[in-house]
């Protein structure tokens, strides 16, 4: 075991930092790890057992659930609730949050805000797939944690992470001092560090959004569209357009090679697709500490006050050069009710 360096033992070992810690935080990552860990067998195996396909079920957003969506939602929150230390957990596969019913739970600190398995349409096909997780320590202090407590802003967060689910299986995850990623090494059991202080570069030339959409974007998205496929070599254009149809694997990539992922209002997502929450907030977090930027077109996306559960938006994540031109389009050629999405609460005003 000489020179690896497990992700408990990190944890412990960065627990350091915060001096008030007393371990509540690292056993609360320790917990997302082992569900992590029980998730991946399931979904490495799905095609060789009957966890493939639809539920028969449909969560909130209207989605048909997936049996492996409803199995990791599962996991997460058993683990959540052996572990003690989270009195909460908002996840994308529930219409309401839980309330972890457990005797120590009542008066844990944290709040766990989390989508279970994101681009699960994936997985019939063997596409990655991914955990998106995002942690925030709970306001209120008399009783039980109420909604509140969930609903804050990303600059709140204490811890966010996202687990991939592909050629290998990784996590990787931030508490405000830098991103580590940590890959899973089977025979052992363990998540091993192999991304330390992971940094996404300046600049990028990977451009990933859903064209297919191209015709009810955004002026300033179509502008940034043809910019980065205009041929310029001085400015290594045009660009790699790579789209997964997985937001974790998507902006896991570019945060390794550089890129901007793109997912703006749409005409079937006229407050944008992915939810600030358990979506957007932790990959804003995660990317902003590698040195990235993620904004909602006009704004920060961590500076979002969120006023519902499973609340949507806009997003524009990921290297700082690509997505400051992307937001420069967007204020140049956005119209005012475009601007007026962006400056004041997130939502489209229907005219
Ligand atoms: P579309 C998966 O459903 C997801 O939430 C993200 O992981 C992914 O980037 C996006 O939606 C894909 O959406 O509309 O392009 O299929």
């Amino acid at each position: 075991m000489s020179g690896i360096k497990t992700l408990g033992q990190f944890i412990i070992e960065k627990q350091a930092d915060f001096p008030y810690a007393k371990g509540e935080l690292s056993r609360l990552l320790r917990d997302i790890g082992i569900a992590s860990k029980i998730v991946n067998r399931e979904v490495n195996k799905a095609g060789l057992v009957d966890i493939l396909g639809e539920a028969g079920t449909v969560n909130i957003q209207g989605e048909g659930q997936k049996k492996l969506d409803v199995f990791a939602n599962l996991q997460f929150i058993s683990a959540l609730t052996s572990g003690g230390e989270c009195c909460i957990v908002a996840t994308e596969e529930e219409d309401e949050f839980v309330r972890i019913d457990s005797p120590v739970s009542k008066n844990a600190k944290y709040i766990v805000c989390i989508d279970p398995l994101d681009g699960s349409s994936n997985i019939d096909c063997n596409v990655a797939v991914g955990t998106i997780f995002s942690i925030y320590r709970r306001k209120s202090t008399e009783g039980e944690a109420v909604l509140s407590d969930v609903l804050q802003k990303g600059t709140e967060q204490v811890a966010a992470g996202y687990v991939i689910y592909g050629s290998s299986t990784m996590l990787v995850y931030t508490t405000g001092k830098g991103v580590n990623g940590f890959t899973l090494d089977p025979s052992i059991g363990e998540f091993c560090l192999s991304h330390p202080n992971m940094k996404i570069p300046e600049h990028g030339n990977i451009y990933s959004l859903n064209e297919g959409n191209y015709v009810h974007f955004p002026e300033g998205v179509k502008k940034y569209l043809k910019y980065v496929q205009v041929h310029d070599e001085r400015t290594n254009r045009p660009y790699t357009s790579r789209y997964i149809g997985s937001m974790v694997a998507d902006i896991h990539r570019n945060l390794i090679k550089g890129g901007i992922y793109i997912y703006p209002t749409t005409a079937s997502s006229p407050n944008g697709k992915l939810r600030l929450l358990y979506e957007c907030n932790p990959m804003a977090f995660i990317v902003e500490q590698a040195g990235g930027i993620a904004s909602d077109g006009f704004r920060r996306i961590m500076e979002i006050e969120p006023s519902e559960l499973h609340e949507r938006s806009s997003i524009f994540i990921g290297s700082r050069e690509m997505v400051t031109m992307a937001e420069g389009m967007m204020a140049e050629y956005s119209s005012e009710q475009d601007k007026h999405y962006g400056a004041v609460v997130g939502k489209v005003f229907q005219a």
